[in-house]
């Protein structure tokens, strides 16, 4: 590329609209999901979802890598696979944006998880195609989890969060989990009338930027003030020193029932959820990419910062705009 079409193409970029999510893409993506059937972890059906996914993320121009492996459950031995889209950004440290894909096993009813696995695995397809136009300053994971959903019919001990668990075993031990700074869960995001609490468990400065984003985006009827505790797969990541969120709707009537279907959920929830996340997703790079440049303890930069000169000045604006910030929230 020549350097004039090179320079106009950054500056281009630097003026881009910012992402916008789709809620029709994003209901397409649910339906087709709820179309396939109950997903439990180890099926057929979860097979095909998989193809589904991989499939849509092609056609974002991303390519799914698959962490398999096998399970011992209480009741059985099950092939679980994760799924994981990395959205290259300008730093190797990530963001990793996760929900699960699997639907909780039930051989009394028909259990198709509209809101519960389906609304997570379409929020995620319909952000990969959001984010992957825009300029990351940071990676972004896209992170379908499998195996969310206990296999005994009561939510206990070890039955559960199964591709959360392997996930951060596995970044244990490649060494990658240093690279990530943040995880943001989505979860029962779709239920018609979305409200979505605080969970005491969440990391509060992330929990805080999410719930700030609502309300500048007059979304807080739907992001209450209110708190609850919640397990789920983010902790796994903060038990292991990762700060976390988790965005789920719990109050949902239908929830673990036979009426989780197309009826119980809209597209409005899952735009409302969009706009925050894409409204959060700049501050919550900034609190971690300020955190390079000032202490290079919360991202660990490849380049040690050195104060030469010229940019002495630029860290006194940083110091100053960073207080600022903190003074904000
Ligand atoms: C979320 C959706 N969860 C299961 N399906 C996790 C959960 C389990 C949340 C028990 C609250 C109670
Ligand atoms: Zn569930």
């Amino acid at each position: 590329m020549g350097k004039a079409l090179l320079l106009t193409a950054l500056a281009l970029q630097a003026v881009a609209p910012p992402p916008k999510f789709d809620s029709g893409r994003a209901w397409e993506h649910l339906r087709q999901l709820v179309a396939i059937g109950p997903r439990p972890a180890g099926s057929p059906a979860i097979e095909q979802t998989r193809k589904y996914i991989k499939d849509q993320l092609a056609a974002a121009g991303l390519t799914a890598t698959e962490q398999a492996w096998d399970d011992q459950t209480p009741v059985d031995k099950v092939h679980m696979v994760n799924l994981i889209a990395t959205i290259p950004g300008s730093r190797k440290e990530r963001i990793v944006i996760a929900g699960h894909y699997d639907t909780k096993l039930f051989r009394e009813f028909r259990f198709v998880g509209a809101s519960d696995g389906a609304s997570s695995a379409a929020f995620l397809l319909e952000l990969a195609r959001a984010l992957k136009g825009r300029r990351n300053p940071m990676t972004i994971e896209l992170l379908f989890l499998d195996g969310e959903e206990a296999r005994m019919p009561d939510w206990h001990g070890t039955d559960n969060t199964y591709g959360s668990r392997h996930y951060v075993e596995a970044a244990r031990h490649d060494g990658s989990l240093a690279a990530l700074k943040a995880f943001v869960l989505i979860d029962m995001i779709g239920d018609r009338d979305l409200d979505i609490r605080r969970d005491a468990n969440s990391t509060p400065w992330l929990t805080n930027l999410i719930w700030d984003a609502a309300k500048q985006k007059d979304l807080d009827g739907y992001f209450l003030a209110d708190t609850t505790r919640v397990e789920d797969d983010h902790l796994p990541f903060l038990a292991a020193g990762v700060p976390s969120v988790d965005i789920i709707d719990l109050d949902y009537e239908q929830w673990h029932t036979a009426k989780d279907t197309l009826d119980a959920v809209s597209a409005r929830s899952l735009q409302v959820v969009g706009d925050v996340v894409l409204a959060a997703l700049p501050q919550i790079e900034a609190h971690l990419t300020k955190g390079i440049v000032l202490t290079g303890r919360r991202l660990r930069s490849p380049r040690p910062y050195v104060v030469t000169k010229v940019n002495r000045r630029a860290k006194r604006r940083l110091v100053h705009s960073s207080a600022t910030y903190r003074a904000a929230h």
